[in-house]
């Protein structure tokens, strides 16, 4: 097929999912009323996004004039407990209220308010007050291939939002801000839709640009290909940032590398705190793009990205390579759905030092590598930084077509709590590599750089033990403490009644980022499935 022919194909299969897609947007119905009598706006569930337990409450607001300013005033707020289906939502983390679809004048808009510091009664402004209905491609886009569709091309070093009343198409790779200069801020509402066509569209924030993908539990945003049946549809997003990387020469101040796939950008910095914004409810689907072999654009990239960044409530879902990939960085993610993906679930490398907590894993049946693949680095497997985080509260679920549950190697040092490990098809934990076994210690007298505690693993093969390396694998994990062999009794990703996950766990002292959790996995109990509502289907 020529590149033409093949270009009008896919043009072909981008149009025909984006006009499934808008035949399922267009069903929503209205989320609030506005009484022009009273000046009174009316929620009836108005949600605090906080997990699978979330509060909801019936809302009245009141509008008061600040100065010429129209504002938000919390005038009643009674519980409620039905909060299917599209809803309002209040987010702590951003402090922003979302009004999914409030009818005015005959039309239907959705209203971002932002709280005021330090207000009682409770009030807010307005940011955002935007129509539903398609009104035509803003300035910075171009008209797309369907009717409601807009096209995003280049690079943009002014802030842009993106609106959930347009399909938006990424025209090859879509940058926000230049490297280092003429940084912007990308808004993405929402509910919000951002396909690419082929695995050169993508999406990249360059350092010192911000991306602030805010979905909800009801409208999570999503970035996917246009047919949303197999990975590799489009390319991905990546996130670059000042935080540290690894590979530089050890008299270089501050260490900056190339991307291996796209060598013409660069990451890293000194900037641990680095803040590149803000990803919530965020869906990321079908994407992955091998530019040469072994140098792939992931679902999502982190490339030296800070701790400032908040990535909560993110999935990544049947990516051509892994799922989340971080190159270095400090970045600290809570609440992961990583499903399908062709590689592995979780990779890193280049001296990751962040966190995560509230993991899911699950493996495709008939594909995938590892459900986490760990290094430092390849060639110097002592190099600083060294890639050494923590993670806790886990749930990986392999298939038999997968390698290892986690391989930690090159150097790699890592930190595991209250993990469960299942089905891998090679085995649940493997160590390679000298520099690794070495950074660990030995079992009864471990350093402290490579542990798990109060853990399970349930593989038909527990360890890949290797008589040759300084330890076995299953001495160190069985000489840990809390740690487990055996049938974790799950009832799908969610332990069932009984199981021992549910008391196996400890918390994590000293460290505010980490939830005190006493169990094991990623969820509380049958009922904490904080999975379910905001993700793209992965049963
Ligand atoms: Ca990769
Ligand atoms: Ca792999
Ligand atoms: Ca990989």
């Amino acid at each position: 097929m020529s590149h033409h022919q093949r270009s009008k194909t896919k043009l072909a299969t981008t149009i025909a999912g984006l006009l499934l897609s808008a035949a399922s947007l267009s069903a929503h119905a209205a989320t609030a009323s506005f009484d022009s009598a009273t000046a009174t706006i009316d929620l009836p569930v108005l949600e605090i996004a906080s997990g699978s337990n979330s509060p909801a409450f019936h809302a009245t607001f009141s509008l008061v004039n600040n100065a010429g300013t129209t504002e938000l005033q919390l005038a009643s707020a009674t519980p409620v407990d039905n909060i299917d289906g599209q809803r309002n939502t209040f987010d702590p983390t951003t402090q922003a209220l979302h009004i999914a679809a409030l009818p005015f004048n005959g039309q239907e808009y959705y209203a971002k308010l932002k709280l005021i510091p330090n207000t009682n009664p409770l009030r807010f402004s307005v940011e955002q007050f935007v129509n539903n209905a398609f009104e035509g491609c803003p300035s910075f886009a171009t008209a797309g291939p369907t009717s409601g569709s807009c096209l995003l091309t280049g690079t943009y070093t002014q802030d842009i939002t993106l609106t959930r009343n347009i399909q938006w198409i990424l025209n090859g790779a879509v940058f926000i801000g230049d490297d280092k200069t003429n940084s912007a801020t990308l808004t993405i509402n929402p509910g919000t839709e951002i396909f690419g066509q082929q695995g050169a569209d993508y999406l990249w924030i360059r350092r010192g640009s911000k991306i602030m993908s805010e979905g909800t539990p009801s409208d999570p945003v999503v970035m996917s290909g246009p047919e949303q049946l197999s990975p590799g549809e489009w390319g991905g997003l990546v996130i670059a940032g000042y935080s540290h990387v690894n590979g530089c020469n050890a008299s270089d101040t501050i260490c900056e590398v190339p991307f291996e796939a796209i060598t013409s950008e660069s990451y890293g910095g000194d900037n641990l705190a680095d803040n590149s914004g803000v990803l919530k409810y965020t869906q990321i689907l079908f994407a992955g793009f091998q530019v040469r072999p072994d140098e792939e654009l992931n679902g999502l990239t982190l490339l030296s990205v800070g701790s400032g960044t908040t990535i909560d409530y993110v999935q990544v879902h049947a990516g051509s390579d892994d799922g989340v990939e971080m190159f270095g960085g400090t970045p600290q993610l809570k609440h992961m759905v990583l499903t399908n993906n062709n590689d592995d679930s979780l990779d890193w490398g280049g001296g990751w030092t962040g966190k995560a907590q509230f993991v899911l894993i699950k493996q495709a049946a008939d594909d995938g590598d590892r459900g986490i693949e760990a290094d430092n680095f390849k060639s110097n497997p002592d190099i600083a930084p060294r890639s050494n985080p923590t993670l806790v509260n886990m749930t990986l679920l392999g298939s038999s077509a997968g390698s290892q549950g986690i391989l930690l190697r090159r150097g790699t040092g890592v930190s595991i709590h209250n993990s469960v490990f299942t089905g891998f098809g090679s085995s649940c934990l493997r160590i390679d590599g000298d520099a690794t076994y070495a950074f660990a210690g030995t079992p009864g007298n471990l350093s402290g750089g490579l542990t798990i505690e109060n853990s399970y693993v349930n593989c038909n093969t527990n360890f890949t033990d290797e008589a040759d390396k300084l330890f076995l694998v299953s001495d160190w994990f069985n000489t840990q403490p809390g740690n487990h062999a055996g049938d974790p009794q799950l009832n799908g990703y969610l332990p069932a009644a009984g199981s021992p996950l549910l008391t196996g766990g400890a918390p994590i002292q000293g460290d505010a980022f980490f939830e005190a959790t006493n169990y094991v996995g990623a969820f509380k109990d049958a009922n904490d499935d904080w999975a379910k509502g905001w993700t793209f289907p992965f049963q």
